[in-house]
């Protein structure tokens, strides 16, 4: 029996996790659920799966969600703090990291501090304390499985490869919404359209990260980090069908990849599973079906914030940080209507000029960058309106 804490249970990553549980209930025991704010999902979550203790970051929905479990033997806690606490529970044996965004950072670190396997669904984590969050795994020997669907179909590949050293990471993307969008067209898209992803289906905030293809940019650093090589032995494919879902060339030209439906529940169960293979119900890959694959290099002219995050990748320090924040800042203001498409990557790329470089990779110093470019991009968003 696995023991289990879904850290962002009422999101796209965290509902499809708990699929994947009900599935195998003698084998996934549900720990621990916790929520941003669907307060009424998380309940419903609950009294469901009945784990030891729930928690509700926004702690204005704390007295609901007490309310509603009070016939329960359910702990509940509200808080940012509460987050990091339940992680460290003696009786979880699997955190699956599914928060949006900085949010997840802390959290993460606890339970690596508390030996906990983690699967990984948060890249932000990856992409603003990549050499922190892997350094410090290393030495609390916390596993990290990925479980991004090309993450996962990458440590797919490598199972069984040992020490054989990687050439050169075949990453594939989709091109998002837009990919055969006009630079005119591309102007005038609206939060509506970026949301409608022609194959996967996922969050608000990794949706429009798609359309912009900064998605991609995260997962070259993420990548980076996971797999330990350059950002020079990462690949970018666009191929718009989506099953193969990433690949490895070796350094005798083998190239090994997974491929399959696009289905986020698998690479989700792999992560729980690994190193085994259990069932899994839906739809199977059928090649006869498949007229071609295709691969492109992508556009960096009309989709650069993928140049943006090779860029912070290549400066290091608080450059990555300082790109996930004014990224979190802008696809937001975009969902909101306050600024258009283009700006996204503009108002980033302005950003990460106005906010200085920091070579420290501490904690604390990923915090203080974080505070201050967020208030610089939220100042250029008013300066704007
Ligand atoms: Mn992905």
């Amino acid at each position: 029996m696995k023991r289990i804490a879904i850290l962002g249970s009422t999101g796209s990553i965290g509902t499809q996790a708990l699929q994947v549980i009900a599935e195998h209930p003698d084998l996934f025991q549900v720990e621990v659920l916790t929520a941003n704010d669907q307060v009424n999902k998380l309940i419903e979550q609950a009294r469901c799966f009945n784990p030891d203790a729930v928690v509700i970051a926004n702690e204005d929905k704390y007295a609901t969600l007490r309310d509603a479990l009070i016939d329960l033997p359910i702990k509940v806690y509200a808080g940012a703090d509460a987050l990091c606490e339940v992680v460290e529970s003696g009786s979880i044996d699997i955190v699956l990291m599914a928060l949006v965004g900085f949010a997840g950072l802390r959290p993460t670190l606890h339970a690596i501090r508390s030996r906990k396997l983690i699967a990984l669904a948060n890249k932000e984590t990856l992409v603003v304390a990549g050499e922190l969050v892997t350094q410090l795994a290393r030495q609390y020997r916390a596993p990290i499985l990925p479980v991004d669907s090309e993450h996962s179909a990458i440590f797919q590949s490598l199972v069984g490869e040992g020490q054989n050293e990687i050439d050169k990471i075949l990453l594939t993307a989709s091109g998002g919404p837009f990919r055969e969008f006009s630079a005119e067209q591309l102007r005038h898209v609206t939060p509506a359209q970026a949301l409608h992803h022609p194959n996967w289906k996922m969050g608000a905030k990794i949706t429009i990260d798609s359309a912009t293809m900064m998605n991609k940019g995260f997962e070259v650093i993420e990548a980076r980090w996971l797999f330990g090589v350059d950002a020079k032995q990462i690949e970018v494919l666009v191929h718009p069908q989506s099953v193969v879902h990433s690949a490895v060339q070796f350094r005798d030209g083998a190239v090994k990849a997974q491929l399959g439906v696009p289905d986020m529940r698998l690479p989700i169960q792999y992560a729980l599973t690994y190193p085994d293979r259990l069932p899994l119900s839906g739809e199977r890959l059928d090649l006869f079906q498949l007229h071609h694959l295709t691969f492109e290099h992508p556009d960096m002219e009309k989709f650069p914030c993928l140049g943006l995050a090779y860029e912070a990748l290549r400066r290091g320090g608080n450059a990555p940080c300082v790109l996930n924040r004014a990224n979190e800042v802008m696809n937001l203001a975009f969902r909101q209507g306050k600024i258009a498409f283009e700006n996204i990557y503009t108002n980033i790329e302005k950003v990460m000029e106005m906010v200085p470089f920091e070579q420290e990779s501490s904690f604390d110093a990923y915090i203080a960058t974080d505070e201050e470019t967020h208030c610089v991009a939220e100042q250029l968003i008013t300066k704007q309106q």
